[in-house]
C-alpha cells in the first residue's frame, strides 16, 4: 500500500500498466502489480478507501482491475482488419443465465491465485469478495444456462461470435418462503451498477412497432414501405466473453429499451408531470423484466414487442456490420450464421426477409435463399403448452408488415409442398405457420423450422422425438434439415470452478490435460477401483458435503449429517420433471421408519431447490408439499435424524455451483419423453454423483457412456409412455396395486403433513388419482425399488466410489466445447480458430 500512496502528498498515483499482452496465460503474474491496480481501481473508479471498502466495493475493483486485462485482447479483436474473422455466429437468445462472472474471468486468464494474494495482502478474502457479485439471471432455467454455456465454449474453441439478448433491469424474481409456500420478489442485479459491461448509448437502433404499410410505385414495381405508428430505441450493452486462457474474447451484446423522447415538455409546462413521463415508462418497459414463465405460453403482448425488440436490433446491427466489411447483401450467409435459441428470437426470419424486401430491393426469391441459408434453430421442448404461437391480429397490429410476410411464405410453402408430395388437408393443416384450431394463430416453430436451414434438438431421443412429432410433416418435406446436437455444458464453471477440490485431484492423477480435453478424463477409468485415489475422492467429496451442510444450517436453521447420502434434486419445479415422485418416496421412507423405528436406517438427506412460475399453482403446491414433508419428518424423533429433507430457496446458478459438487446421487425423473435433454444431470454425474433416471433426454446417452451398471434407470420408456397414455393409464388401479404408494397417499391426503390444514392436499391427490397426466402412479413401484438398489450399493462404499469415479471419467463427451464444435461444423460452417 504505501508505494501507492505518497505520503508527502497523500496523493494515489494511478499505476501504469504496460500493454502486456493481456489475456495471455500468466504464469508468473506480478501479484504486487495486480494489487496497485486493484487499489487504484477502488480510489478512482469506485471512490472509496481501503478503509471504508466493503466486500461489494472490493469485488468492484477486483472486477475492473481484471477486466481491463480482457479488453485490450477484445480490442484488438475487433480493430484488427487482416485478423478480421470469415464468418461469425450470431446467438439469438432471450435468455442468458449466466451467473457471477469474476471466477470465470480469473480461471480463464489464470488469476485466480495472483488475485487471492494480491487481495490477501490487503486484508481481503478473494472468497468473501466472490460472494459480494449478484448472479446474472437473465434466464429461466435449462435453455438460459444453455446459452451461457454456450458463450464460455464458443470463446474457448475460438468460434468468432456475438451473443444477442436483452438487458433485463430485473432479472428472475427472487424466490423467499413465507411458511413454506413460495413468495416472488423482484430481482436487483443492477443496483449497484455491473463492472463487466460497458454501455454504449451511441450504438443504438430504431426499433418500430405498429402503424400501417405504404405501397409505393417505382420504375413500374411495387415496394412495400412499412411506417410504424411507434419508434423505440434498442441501445447497446457489451459484456467480454473471455475464453479458456485468454486466447478469445467474444461479445454478449445485451439491448436496452430507450424512448426516443425522454419527457413530453408540453405536458410537463402544462403540469402533468406523471403524463410527461407516461410513453417513456411504456417504452421502456420493454427491457423491464424477464419472462418468468417456464414452459407456458404468455399471451402478453409485451413479450412480442421484446422478442421483436431484441431480434430487429440485432439484425441492424449484424447487417451494419456485414455492410461495412463486404458491402453486399448478398454474401449474408458466407459470412453470417444466425443461430435461434428456440423460437423467441423467431421473428427475426420475416424482419430479415423485411429488410432484404423492402429496404434493399431483393427479389423474393434471393431473399428467401439467403435467408434460409444465414438461420438456423434449436428446438429446446416438445410439450405442446411451451410451442409459441401469436394471435394474428396481435402481429397484424404490432408488426402489419411481417404479417404479410408471413402470409407470403405461407402460402408458398404451401404450394411447394403440394408440388412435392399428395399432400392431404391435414398434412397441409400441420405444415401451415397458421393454426386455424383455437383463434388464428401464428405458429412460431413452423416459421423457425422453414426460414432454417438447419433444425436441431438437444438429445439424441429429444431430436428422434421432434422427428415423429411436432415436425413430422415438414420433416418428410426437407428430410435434410433435423440434426442432433446433444447439449453439453462448461467444464471451466462445473468442474474447475465450482469443484476445485476435485479437480486437483483429477490433475494430480492423469495430468492437467484435461483442462484443455475432457476425454482425458477417460484415463480416470482404470483407476476407479484405486483405493488411495477412491479415499481422496470421497474426503473431497465430504467437504463439499460440510460445506452444503453449512449452507443448509445457515439458510433453514437444518442439521444435516455430511456423511448421509445427499440425494440431489435441482432445477425448475413443474409436473413433468416429476418432484412430486421424489417426494412420495420421501414419505414411504418416512412411513417404513415410524413402522420400525429401530432398524439401521441408513441416513439420507432429500435435498430440493427450484423455482416454480408465479402464476403456476400445482407446482407452488408442490414446494409447499415438500417443506411441509420436511417440517414434520425433520422434527419426528423417531426418525432419529436418519432422513432430513430440505428445501433450499432461490435456486440460481451460485446455488447449484454449491449443491453440485456436494452431490451423491442426481435425480432426473421426468415422464420419458418430456425432458428435451437436461444439463443438470451432466453437471452432477461429471461431479460424481450417480444418476438415478428415467430414459428421457440426455439420460439416454448418459447411460451408454457411463455403462448400466453406473446408473439406475427406472421406469416406462418413451414408447411405453406413448402407448399408455393412449390406451388411457387407471391411476387408482395402480394405486390399488402398491400397498406402499397407497399408504403414502393416503398419509398426505388425511393431512399427516398438513395438520393445521388437514384438507390441504386431498384436491391435490383426488387429482392425481383421476388424471395422473405425468405418470407417477405408473411409474413410482419401479422408481422405489431403483431407491432400494441405490442404498445397497452406498452401502459398499468401494462398489460406490468405483461408479462414481466410472461417471467422472466418462461423461467428458458433455462439454459444450464438444457440442459448439458439432455447431460449428455441421450447422454454421465455422471453423474454430483454437481448440
Ligand atoms: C413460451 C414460454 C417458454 C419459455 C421457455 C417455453 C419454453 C421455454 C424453454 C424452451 C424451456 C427450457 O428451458 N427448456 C429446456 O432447455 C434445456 C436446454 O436445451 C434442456 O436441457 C431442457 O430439457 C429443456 O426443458
Amino acid at each position: 500500500m504505501d508505494d501507492v500512496v505518497s505520503p508527502a502528498t497523500n496523493e494515489i498515483a494511478r499505476p501504469k500498466r504496460d500493454a502486456a499482452p493481456a489475456g495471455a496465460p500468466e504464469g508468473g503474474v506480478d501479484v504486487a502489480k495486480l494489487r496497485k491496480e486493484i487499489l487504484a481501481e477502488l480510489t478512482y473508479s469506485v471512490g472509496r478507501s481501503p478503509e471504508t471498502a466493503s466486500p461489494r466495493d472490493w469485488f468492484v475493483a477486483t472486477a475492473y482491475a481484471v477486466r481491463d486485462r480482457i479488453v485490450d485482447r477484445w480490442v484488438v479483436d475487433h480493430a484488427s482488419k487482416d485478423k478480421r474473422p470469415e464468418k461469425r455466429v450470431y446467438y439469438l437468445s432471450l435468455e442468458f443465465l449466466i451467473g457471477r462472472l469474476l471466477f470465470d474471468a480469473l480461471n480463464n486468464l489464470n488469476l485466480t491465485e495472483a488475485a487471492r494474494e494480491a487481495l490477501a495482502g490487503l486484508g481481503v478474502d478473494l472468497d468473501v469478495i466472490r460472494t459480494a457479485e449478484p448472479d446474472a439471471a437473465l434466464g429461466n432455467g435449462g435453455l438460459g444456462r444453455l446459452a451461457a454455456c454456450f458463450m464460455d465454449s464458443m470463446a474457448s474453441i475460438g468460434v468468432p461470435a456475438f451473443g444477442y439478448g436483452i438487458r433485463y433491469d430485473h432479472g428472475l424474481f427472487r424466490q423467499g418462503m413465507r411458511d413454506g409456500w413460495q413468495q416472488e420478489y423482484p430481482e436487483d442485479w443492477l443496483s449497484f451498477g455491473n463492472p463487466w459491461e460497458f454501455a454504449h448509448p451511441e450504438i443504438d437502433y430504431p426499433i418500430g412497432f405498429g402503424g400501417y404499410v405504404e405501397q409505393v410505385y417505382e420504375q413500374g414495381a411495387v415496394r412495400h414501405v412499412w411506417r410504424p405508428g411507434e419508434v423505440v430505441e434498442a441501445v447497446a450493452f457489451d459484456i467480454p466473453v473471455v475464453g479458456w486462457r485468454g486466447r478469445h474474447v467474444n461479445t454478449l451484446r445485451l439491448w436496452s429499451a430507450r424512448a426516443a423522447d425522454p419527457l413530453k415538455l408540453d405536458a410537463f409546462n402544462r403540469g402533468d408531470y406523471i403524463g410527461a413521463l407516461a410513453d417513456r415508462v411504456r417504452v421502456e418497459s420493454i427491457s423491464k423484466v424477464l419472462y418468468p414463465s417456464d414452459e407456458t405460453p404468455n399471451g402478453q403482448e409485451l413479450r412480442l414487442r421484446q422478442e421483436f425488440f431484441f431480434a430487429s436490433a440485432s439484425l441492424q446491427d449484424l447487417i451494419r456490420r456485414h455492410l461495412e466489411e463486404h458491402g453486399d447483401l448478398r454474401s449474408l450467409p458466407d459470412h453470417v450464421a444466425i443461430q435461434l435459441n428456440d423460437t423467441h428470437p423467431a421473428i427475426a426470419v420475416p424482419e430479415l426477409m423485411r429488410i432484404l424486401l423492402d429496404l434493399h430491393g431483393f427479389e423474393w426469391a434471393d431473399a428467401w435463399k439467403i435467408t434460409v441459408a444465414t438461420f438456423s434453430y434449436t428446438n429446446h421442448t416438445l410439450l405442446p403448452e411451451a410451442l409459441e404461437s401469436w394471435p394474428v391480429p396481435l402481429i397484424d397490429r404490432l408488426l402489419p408488415r411481417h404479417m404479410q410476410i408471413i402470409y407470403l411464405i405461407n402460402a408458398l410453402e404451401l404450394e411447394a409442398a403440394k408440388k412435392k408430395r399428395a399432400a392431404d388437408d391435414a398434412m397441409l393443416a400441420s405444415i401451415s405457420l397458421i393454426d386455424e384450431n383455437s383463434g388464428r394463430r401464428v405458429r412460431m416453430g413452423q416459421l423457425a423450422f422453414v426460414g432454417s436451414h438447419k433444425i436441431n434438438g438437444v438429445s439424441a431421443l429429444h431430436t428422434e422425438l421432434m422427428k415423429q412429432t411436432v415436425f413430422r410433416d415438414l420433416h418428410a418435406l426437407h428430410p435434410t434439415r433435423i440434426v442432433n446436437k446433444t447439449n453439453g455444458i462448461t467444464f471451466r464453471r462445473w468442474l474447475s470452478q465450482a469443484n476445485p477440490g476435485l479437480t486437483s485431484i483429477l490433475i494430480d492423477a492423469i495430468g492437467p490435460g484435461l483442462l484443455d480435453d475432457p476425454n482425458e478424463l477417460m484415463k480416470l477409468l482404470p483407476m476407479a477401483g484405486d483405493s488411495a485415489l477412491q479415499e481422496k475422492i470421497s474426503e473431497s467429496k465430504r467437504a463439499n458435503k460440510v460445506a452444503l451442510a453449512k449452507i443448509i444450517s445457515d439458510r433453514l436453521d437444518v442439521h444435516v449429517d455430511p456423511d448421509a447420502l445427499f440425494d440431489v434434486q435441482i432445477k425448475r419445479i413443474h409436473e413433468y420433471k416429476r418432484q412430486l415422485l421424489n417426494i412420495l418416496e420421501t414419505v414411504a421412507i418416512y412411513n417404513a421408519m415410524r413402522a420400525q423405528p429401530m432398524r439401521a436406517w441408513m441416513p439420507r438427506v432429500k435435498i430440493f431447490a427450484g423455482k416454480a412460475a408465479a402464476s403456476y399453482h400445482q407446482a407452488k403446491l408442490t414446494i409447499k408439499l415438500a417443506n411441509d414433508v420436511a417440517r414434520v419428518v425433520n422434527q419426528d424423533p423417531t426418525v432419529r435424524g436418519l432422513l432430513k429433507v430440505a428445501f433450499l430457496p432461490n435456486y440460481n446458478v451460485s446455488l447449484a455451483e454449491a449443491i453440485i459438487p456436494a452431490a451423491d446421487l442426481s435425480e432426473q425423473i421426468s415422464t420419458a419423453g418430456m425432458e428435451a435433454s437436461g444439463t443438470g444431470n451432466m453437471k452432477l454425474a461429471l461431479n460424481g454423483a450417480l444418476t438415478i433416471g428415467t430414459l428421457d433426454g440426455a439420460n439416454v446417452e448418459i447411460k451408454e457412456r457411463v455403462g448400466d451398471d453406473n446408473i439406475f434407470i427406472f421406469g416406462l420408456t418413451a414408447q411405453e409412455v406413448e402407448a399408455r397414455k393412449r390406451r388411457g393409464h387407471d391411476a387408482r388401479a395402480a394405486v390399488e396395486n402398491s400397498a406402499v404408494l397407497r399408504e403414502v397417499l393416503d398419509a398426505i391426503r388425511n393431512g399427516v403433513f398438513s395438520p393445521g390444514d388437514p384438507a390441504r392436499y386431498r384436491g391435490f391427490i383426488d387429482g392425481l388419482l383421476d388424471h395422473d397426466t405425468f405418470l407417477v402412479t405408473a411409474d413410482f413401484d419401479a422408481y422405489f425399488a431403483a431407491q432400494r438398489k441405490v442404498y445397497k450399493l452406498w452401502r459398499d462404499r468401494d462398489a460406490w466410489m468405483r461408479s462414481s469415479i466410472a461417471n467422472t471419467a466418462q461423461v467428458g463427451w458433455f462439454s459444450s466445447d464438444r457440442t459448439i464444435g458439432e455447431y460449428a461444423e455441421d450447422i454454421w460452417n465455422v471453423r474454430p480458430s483454437l481448440g
